[in-house]
């Protein structure tokens, strides 16, 4: 008789068993876009690669991420409005765009706000960093983390010796409010065009110039249409990695732990990749016949100094403080 119960228990619980697993079987893998401009061998587009594989890996396949690569869903103000409506869920982007959405952000857009890759990162890491991850909410993104994108430097068609090469030259800027007055207060025209249009705006003379790091100058062969580039390092400006509140809000608290521990990780490797390929970038530019020069850093400071005394960039002064206070 007992040995029947056992018996009879046992089968129940193979049962149980075999139906939960075949559930979990059955629970349709969920297939997130991502949207990126850079081409898949680019230092940041590989750590969205690395973020796709470990959150495969530690959703235990309940979450796969294609990566969809060279702007192929838009251009990032685009992706950005996407990502905010549900449209995808998952979108990796500079912070200039983001500003549209979330003004306050844009304090990470401001000319040489941060005084070194250790300053940006020690901020970022910590509770400046997370302030403004966490409150990416108020425009319906999850803010998962930051990427690494180097120094932007000027660079045009024409010789850059110095500022006042700069004068009067149309220069292509990201479409966000910073860039645009940082430029005019250069005493050059600032054109805001999307990144994917960048190489043709150069090739066809509707822009004379552009800025950016080293690996976006050669791999978008923005080098070979504006060779002259001169070392002023304006911008320290980190990447970002948004999700969609719309489709995080459909997750399990655990499948939410496991995309930011994948997120963390990924941080981590693309860092390294950065780090790795930022100068061999330079080089390739260089072998490529490119100019490049090294600025009067002071004379740029000089000349960008005012954008932070004017009223439309008020809001940022708290958190101007609190990074110049981080150590
Ligand atoms: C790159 C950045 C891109 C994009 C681009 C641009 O450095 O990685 O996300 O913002 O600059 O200038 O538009």
């Amino acid at each position: 008789m007992r040995s029947r119960k056992i018996g009879l228990l046992l089968l129940i619980l193979i049962m149980i068993v075999v139906t939960c697993s075949g559930a979990q079987l059955m629970a349709a893998t969920k297939v997130c876009k991502l949207a990126e401009v850079h081409p898949p061998d680019y230092p940041t587009a590989k750590g969205d690669s690395k973020f796709a594989e470990l959150v495969e890996k530690y959703t235990n396949g309940r979450y796969k991420i294609q990566c969809f690569f060279n702007s192929q869903l838009g251009s990032e103000n685009d992706v950005v409005e996407q990502a905010k409506l549900g449209v995808i869920e998952f979108t990796r982007v500079s912070i200039a765009p983001v500003v549209t959405v979330y003004p306050e952000i844009g304090v990470f857009t401001m000319p040489f706000i941060f005084t070194s890759q250790e300053h940006q990162w020690k901020v970022l890491n910590g509770p400046i960093g997370q302030h403004f991850l966490d409150q990416c909410v108020k425009a319906n993104l999850i803010g998962l983390g930051y990427f690494e994108a180097g120094a932007r430097h000027f660079y045009a068609n024409k010789p850059l010796d110095n500022l006042a090469s700069l004068k009067g030259l149309k220069i292509r800027v990201q479409p966000s409010p910073v860039p645009v007055t940082m430029v005019k207060l250069l005493g050059a025209i600032p054109t805001p065009i999307a990144y994917g249009e960048v190489y043709s705006a150069l090739q066809t003379g509707v822009v004379d110039g552009a800025e950016n790091n080293y690996p976006s100058w050669v791999t978008q062969n923005h080098c070979e249409v504006a060779k002259y580039l001169i070392q002023d390092a304006h911008l320290r400006q980190p990447e970002i990695m948004l999700a969609s509140k719309k489709f995080w809000d459909t997750l399990s608290k655990a499948d939410q732990a496991a995309i930011r521990r994948a997120m963390k990780e990924a941080t981590e490797y693309q860092i390294k990749e950065w780090n790795n390929h930022e100068f061999e970038a330079l080089e390739q530019a260089k072998a490529r016949g490119c100019i490049v020069k090294p600025a009067n850093i002071a004379e740029f400071q000089a000349a960008m100094a005012p954008i932070y005394d004017m009223p439309e960039y008020k809001i940022y002064k708290e958190w101007i403080e609190k990074i110049k206070a981080t150590k």
